[in-house]
């Protein structure tokens, strides 16, 4: 017997196991008893939220919030995790945001930039799969032209996913790629391209630079490519991730952030800091290694599951 696929609901809560355990643990030590919510419990609730990297900003704001409403009233442990998740659920909603490439005009360019190792690759195999299996024509285009063993990477997805793939020798130019691959994708109407990129080269004005000329060339043949410029970012490295977000963010220009391997941390909450510092939305999020492990981000249920509640709230 198959085992029953998993709703996506319990895979966010299963990839934010790690992260909610932490927090969670924390919560019922600190909060055995029901009992009068004073300034010193506040006071050990923002420390746990900063612990989590929800960051100092967010924390504060949260604590205050969830001040508001509860001082010196009796709280419990439940009603403290359902209180956080609604504050931070609030917190996060404002900052969520809708992937739909085939809702927007054909070919739809995407562009996936990130660091090394950050999950673009990954991301946009998951995704070529998502749409292929949503009988899209999809063309991918292998940006990374800096290591062969990351087009290899790349065309084993494009074969899982059965997408069209594109690809040149280790060392060749990416731009010059991305304008072949974008013509060819307007001549055969493809639904979308989805270029992988280089998240290291020589150095990284380097890596800018190579960014810019792609983004440059394909605006040749369409003014409004790349329709998305998604960033990913590894949810392990911390606060890392508000540098990098501040980076590319600044230097290249953001459509949305992809939050990868949140199932591999127990500091999921910097997604927090991140949602609230970044100029664009949170669009996706990886949990887990498989394809359905990619996400549309819900920011109420992320919240939810941060917390470890495990429903979603009625
Ligand atoms: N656990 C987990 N691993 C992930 C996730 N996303 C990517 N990875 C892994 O992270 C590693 C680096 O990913 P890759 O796509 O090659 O990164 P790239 O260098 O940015 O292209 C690979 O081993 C991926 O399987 C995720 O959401 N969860
Ligand atoms: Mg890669």
């Amino acid at each position: 017997m198959t085992e029953p696929k998993r709703g996506w609901l319990q895979r966010l809560t299963d990839g934010l196991s790690r992260s909610s355990k932490q927090l969670g643990e924390q919560i019922t030590t600190a909060f055995v008893a029901k009992e009068p919510l004073t300034q010193a419990k506040l006071d050990e609730l923002e420390e746990m939220l900063i612990e989590a990297d929800l960051g100092p900003q967010s924390a504060a704001r949260i604590t205050r919030r969830f001040a508001d409403e509860k001082f010196g009233k009796d709280v419990d442990e439940a009603e403290i995790r359902e209180a956080l998740s609604v504050a931070i659920g609030d917190e996060l909603a404002a900052r969520a945001g809708a992937f739909e490439p085939l809702a927007g005009p054909r070919p739809y360019v995407v562009l996936f930039i990130g660091v090394n190792g950050s999950g673009k690759t990954t991301t946009l195999g998951k995704i070529a799969a998502d749409l292929t299996g949503r009988g899209a024509k999809v063309l991918i285009v292998a940006g990374d032209t800096f290591r062969a063993a990351a087009v290899e990477q790349l065309a084993v997805w494009a074969d899982r996913a059965r997408a069209d793939f594109v690809s040149r020798p280790a060392g060749s130019d990416a731009a010059g790629l991305a304008f072949d691959a974008l013509e060819r994708a307007k001549a055969e109407g493809y639904d979308v391209v989805l270029i992988d990129t280089a998240g290291r080269l020589q150095n990284k004005q380097g890596l800018m630079d190579e960014l810019h000329k792609i983004i440059r060339v394909m605006k040749k043949l369409d003014p409004d490519a790349p329709h998305e410029t998604l960033l990913v970012l590894d949810a392990t490295v911390g606060r890392n991730a508000l540098a990098q977000e501040n980076i590319f963010g600044n230097q290249i220009g953001v459509s949305g952030i992809v939050m990868t391997k949140l199932d591999g941390t127990a500091r999921g909450g910097v997604l927090v800091p991140v949602a609230q510092a970044s100029d664009s939305p949170i669009k996706l999020i990886g949990v887990g290694e498989g394809i359905e492990d990619l996400q549309p981000f819900d920011a109420r249920a992320f919240a939810r599951s941060l917390v470890g509640l495990t429903e979603l709230s009625r």
